[in-house]
C-alpha cells in the first residue's frame, strides 16, 4: 500500500520508497553476474506483450506462466517489461513473474526492463521484485548515467547497460559496468542489424565484462554464430514469446 501511495504522490515517493528500502521491507536478491556467469551462453528471456516496432506480439500472455516456462527452459535472467504504453507491461507483471520464479531452486534472476531516468523507478524495481534494471546509454546524459549506475549498486543491483554503438560502448566501460548488453535494434529508427554485436566484441575481450547480445535473435544459429565470437549471453524476446513452448527454441 506505501508503495502505491508513494506512486500516487511522487512528490513524497523518494522519501518514501527510501524508507521502505530501509526497513528492509524489499525481497531477497540473487547475484545477476553470478547467474550469468554459471552459463555460457546463458539465456535472458523477456516477457513482452507488444512493442513499438511489431505491434502485438502476445497480447493475452500471462507473465506467471511465461516466467515459470523460461525458468523450466533454463533461462538465468527473466527480463520484464514494465513499460505500460507500447510494451503492454506492467509492475505487476514483473512481481507475479518473481513470485514463481521463487517458488524453484536456482531461481533464475529478474530483470526490470524500461525506460530508467529517475532513481525512483529504481527502488520501485528493487521492491517490486527485480534483481536488477535497464540502463540505456543513449537515452541518458553521462552524469545521470552515473547516479543511476551507482545507486543501483547501492541497492545491490549491477545494472545491464545498453550500448547501440562503440562510443556508447566506451561510456558503459568507463562507468565500470559489468554486464553490457548491445542492443542490434537501433532504437531511433527500430532497424535491427545482428552485427551490431559483432562490431562491439573485440572492445571488451580481456575485461571482465559479462557481453550480451540483445534484440532480432529468432533460432539457435544465431545463437550459436555469437558465442562463436565469444557473446556470453543473449537475450531474447518476441521468439520466445511466439514459440509454442520455450524449451524448442533453447533444444533447437
Ligand atoms: C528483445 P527481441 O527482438 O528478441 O524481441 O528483442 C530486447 O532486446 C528488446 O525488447 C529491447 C528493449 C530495449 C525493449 C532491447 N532494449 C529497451 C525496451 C527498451
Amino acid at each position: 500500500r506505501d508503495v502505491e501511495a508513494a506512486k500516487a504522490n511522487p512528490s513524497t515517493s523518494p522519501t518514501s520508497l527510501t524508507s521502505l528500502l530501509s526497513m528492509h521491507l524489499a525481497p531477497p536478491l540473487i547475484s545477476v553476474v553470478d547467474r550469468l556467469k554459471s552459463k555460457t551462453p546463458a539465456l535472458m528471456a523477456e516477457i513482452k506483450r507488444a512493442s513499438p516496432s511489431k505491434g502485438a506480439i502476445a497480447p493475452n500472455a500471462n507473465s506467471a506462466q511465461q516466467a515459470l516456462a523460461y525458468a523450466l527452459a533454463g533461462a538465468s535472467v527473466v527480463s520484464v517489461l514494465t513499460e505500460p504504453t507500447w510494451f503492454k507491461g506492467s509492475l505487476l507483471d514483473m512481481r507475479l513473474a518473481r513470485d514463481v520464479v521463487d517458488t524453484l531452486p536456482n531461481r533464475p534472476a529478474i530483470l526490470r526492463k524500461d525506460f530508467i531516468l529517475d532513481e525512483y523507478q529504481i527502488a520501485e524495481a528493487r521492491l517490486h521484485g527485480a534483481d536488477t534494471v535497464l540502463l540505456i546509454v543513449a537515452m541518458l546524459p553521462l552524469v545521470r548515467l552515473k547516479v543511476l549506475y551507482e545507486y543501483s549498486l547501492s541497492l545491490g543491483m549491477e545494472p545491464l547497460v545498453e550500448v547501440n554503438s562503440v562510443r556508447e560502448m566506451e561510456a558503459a566501460l568507463d562507468l565500470g559496468a559489468k554486464i553490457i548488453g548491445v542492443n542490434n535494434r537501433n532504437l531511433h529508427n527500430f532497424e535491427v542489424d545482428m552485427e551490431t554485436t559483432t562490431r562491439l566484441v573485440e572492445t571488451v575481450k580481456g575485461r571482465d565484462v559479462i557481453l550480451c547480445a540483445l534484440s532480432g535473435i529468432q533460432s539457435r544459429a544465431d545463437v550459436v554464430k555469437y558465442v562463436e565470437q565469444g557473446v556470453n549471453a543473449i537475450l531474447v524476446g518476441e521468439a520466445l514469446m511466439r514459440a509454442p513452448d520455450p524449451r524448442t527454441f533453447v533444444a533447437e
